[in-house]
């Protein structure tokens, strides 16, 4: 019998563990198709099985990976934007479950393993504006909240959603301190949370999403500053008031609820009128909505969008 010796194995048998661990959760995905998206605990970089790229994607060029992954805003692992990539690394993404609770019918916790197979995985290529006055162009990848929300039949009295990211003190060095309210909490109107815009991201260009971006599961509403798309979510709670959150409470004059983009409404420290896109030298005119105005604009008839910021 013949035993080879490590150095008779050619270099081309040699698979990198990292290749081969994406390798073997891409074949579990794929295996079942969308129904048995069962995986014992992904990693960011696995590739995730998309069923589709969603009409509602931008055709604009997508900012590189490494601005996505690399320049953020994640305050539970401390203030600076290149704090997070270097930190989250720590953060357990599994197991992981997320309760919908408040007012519902069927208030329930749901694992992500479940929560992956509640309605196929698009590619959704999104602007991302933030309140700071930079933009990128995101690859997300995931599905509309509203398939989420359903699964809990929500009471007619509920008009709120409230978002709770997840506090993990010994992963995350930021919630020790009090540098923000924990857990970072942010809201929508119901109607808003239920939009087909509004997305539950799992991922960004085909793979699990980087932690620092939120994994395993985080909010993404494109027509509002990046502050209200909530990261690394494990609580969503039907209210029938609109709830607390973390930045308006902290600074209400700065950050309003309703937080839309709008290059009519400066924040009180600077104008809102133009962006810096990332990689970009010269700046861009802002859009009403963040350019999604005719998708979302019925959502606000008739309401005062300068005392409503
Ligand atoms: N839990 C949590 N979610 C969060 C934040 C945060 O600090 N903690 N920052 C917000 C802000 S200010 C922005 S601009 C976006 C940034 O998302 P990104 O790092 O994926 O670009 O996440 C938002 N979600
Ligand atoms: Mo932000």
């Amino acid at each position: 019998m013949l035993i080879r010796r490590p150095h008779d194995v050619p270099p081309s048998e040699i698979t990198p563990k990292s290749v081969f661990a994406q390798r073997r959760h891409f074949l579990q995905f794929a295996a079942g198709g969308a129904l048995s998206l069962a995986l014992p605990a992904a990693h960011a970089g696995d590739k995730l099985p998309i069923a589709a790229r969603s009409p509602l994607s931008t055709d604009e060029e997508p900012t590189p990976y490494r601005h996505i992954a690399g320049y953020n805003n994640f305050v539970e692992f401390g203030n600076g934007k290149e704090v997070p990539a270097e930190r989250a690394h720590r953060l357990r993404t599994a197991p992981w479950s997320v309760t919908l609770d408040g007012l519902v019918h069927k208030p329930r916790t749901l694992a992500i393993e479940d929560i992956l197979k509640l309605a196929p995985l698009e590619d959704r290529v999104y602007r991302l504006r933030c309140v700071e006055g930079w933009s990128m162009v995101v690859p997300w990848v995931g599905f509309s909240l509203s398939a989420l929300l359903k699964q809990v039949e929500p009471l007619s009295s509920a008009r709120y959603v409230a978002f709770e990211s997840v506090v993990q003190p010994d992963t995350q060095p930021g919630v020790r301190f009090p540098l923000l309210d924990w857990p970072y909490t942010e809201g929508l109107r119901l109607d808003e949370a239920m939009h087909p815009l509004t997305l539950a991201a799992v991922g960004l260009y085909g793979e699990v999403m980087p932690n620092q971006n939120g994994a395993p599961i985080r909010l993404i509403v494109p027509w509002k500053y990046g502050f209200k798309s909530a990261k690394s979510i494990v609580r969503i709670r039907f209210t029938d008031h609109e709830p607390p959150t973390t930045w308006n409470n902290l600074q209400p004059e700065e950050y309003g609820f309703y937080a839309n983009v709008n290059p009519e409404v400066s924040h009180p420290r600077w104008s809102q009128a133009r962006e810096r896109r990332i990689g970009d030298f010269l700046k861009r005119p802002t859009r009403m909505f963040n350019g999604y105005a005719d998708q979302v604009g019925q959502l606000y008839a008739g309401l005062d969008l300068h005392k409503y910021y």
